[in-house]
C-alpha cells in the first residue's frame, strides 16, 4: 500500500513554521527570520520514502488586521491551505496570545480535516509551563492530539512524521519523488536574498522589499544572477545600498555564500536596487511578483 498526502502548515507568525518546514524535509526550502511576516508564499517541500509522500506546505504566518492589499494575499494563502488539506498542522507557541489566535483557532476547530496542535520551541519552556500549555491546548482544540516540540532543535520532530503517515489516505504520490519542493531555483535564489534583508535591516525596510532574478546564467563552472530588489522609495533605497555600498555588500556576500551552499556551485551574484511606488497594495504588481 502506498500513502501520500497534502499536510498544511499554519500558525500567526513567528511560531516556526519555516523552521519546522525545514525540519521535517531536512532542507533548508523556506527562510527564516526573527521577525513576524517572513514568509509571504505557500510553499511545498516533500518527504519521500518507498511506501510514502507527504506533500507538506509552508504558509504565511496569519495577519489578523491586513494593513496592505500584499498582507490581504497572504491571509488568501493560508485560508485556501484549509481547503486543500488532508492533515493541517497548527503550529503556535508560548509567545501567542489566545486572543491573537482566536481567529485560527475557531477555523481549526470548525474544520474537519485531521489536525495536531504543534507546541512549539519547547527548548526554551520549563516542565511545569509546557505542561500547563499542553492542557491548555487539549482544552482550546479538544478535536486534535497536541505535540510538543522544537523545531529549531529537532526535539520531536521525526515522532510528528510517523504520527502523520498514520493519518494519510491510501494514494500514489502526487509529485515525481526525486522532488523535494515545487519550487525553482530562481524561486529560491530570489528568497534567500530576501531573508539577508530580513536579517540585516530593520523598521520597514524587509516589509518595503520584494526581490526578482532578472537573469539566471548557467556556465559550466559557475552561476550567473542578477537580482532587482524593489522597495517604495528613494530613502529606503538609499538606506539597502549603505555607506558606500557597504549594506548591499553584506547582504549580497551572505546571500551568495548560501546560494552556494544550496547549489554547491560558485556563483558571482550582482544586487540592484529600484524603486516601486508602493508595490505592497497594487494588485497587478503583486500578480506579476506571485503574490496572487
Ligand atoms: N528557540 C527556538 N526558536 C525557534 C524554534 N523554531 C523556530 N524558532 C525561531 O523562531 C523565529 C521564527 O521562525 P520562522 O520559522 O521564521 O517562523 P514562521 O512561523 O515561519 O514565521 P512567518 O514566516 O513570519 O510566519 C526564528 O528566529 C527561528 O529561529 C524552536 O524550536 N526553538
Ligand atoms: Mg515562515
Amino acid at each position: 500500500m502506498h500513502k501520500a498526502g497534502f499536510v498544511n502548515i499554519i500558525g500567526l507568525p513567528n511560531v516556526g513554521k519555516s523552521t519546522l518546514l525545514n525540519a521535517l524535509v531536512q532542507q533548508r526550502l523556506s527562510i527564516i527570520s526573527p521577525k513576524a511576516q517572513t514568509t509571504r508564499h505557500r510553499i511545498l517541500g516533500m518527504v519521500n520514502e518507498d511506501d510514502y509522500q507527504i506533500v507538506f506546505s509552508d504558509t504565511p504566518g496569519f495577519i489578523n488586521q491586513p494593513a496592505y492589499k500584499l498582507q490581504k494575499n497572504m491571509n488568501d494563502f493560508v485560508l485556501g491551505s484549509f481547503e486543500d488539506a488532508d492533515v493541517l498542522m497548527f503550529v503556535t507557541d508560548k509567545f501567542q496570545s489566545l486572543e491573537d489566535q482566536a481567529h485560527l483557532i475557531k477555523l481549526v476547530n470548525e474544520s474537519k480535516t485531521p489536525c495536531f496542535v504543534v507546541l512549539n520551541k519547547i527548548d526554551l519552556y520549563q516542565k511545569t509551563e509546557q505542561e500547563a500549555l499542553v492542557a491548555q491546548w487539549k482544552q482550546t482544540i479538544p478535536r486534535c492530539e497536541v505535540i510538543p516540540l522544537s523545531a529549531a532543535s529537532g526535539i520531536n520532530t521525526k515522532k510528528v512524521v510517523k504520527k502523520i503517515v498514520e493519518l494519510l489516505p491510501e494514494s500514489p504520490a502526487y509529485y515525481d519523488k526525486e522532488h523535494l519542493t515545487d519550487r525553482n531555483l530562481r524561486f529560491i535564489v530570489s528568497e534567500i536574498v530576501r531573508e539577508k534583508i530580513f536579517l540585516n535591516y530593520t523598521h520597514e525596510i524587509p516589509y518595503s522589499a520584494q526581490v526578482e532574478v532578472e537573469t539566471f546564467k548557467e556556465e559550466e563552472k559557475i552561476d550567473r544572477i542578477r537580482c532587482i530588489i524593489y522597495v517604495e522609495r528613494e530613502s529606503q533605497k538609499a538606506i539597502i545600498i549603505g555607506n558606500k555600498g557597504a549594506s548591499l555588500k553584506k547582504t549580497g556576500t551572505e546571500a551568495r555564500l548560501e546560494i552556494e551552499a544550496f547549489t554547491g556551485k560558485k556563483v558571482f551574484l550582482e544586487l540592484f536596487v529600484k524603486v516601486k511606488d508602493k508595490w505592497r497594495n497594487d494588485e497587478s504588481t503583486l500578480k506579476k511578483f506571485g503574490y496572487s
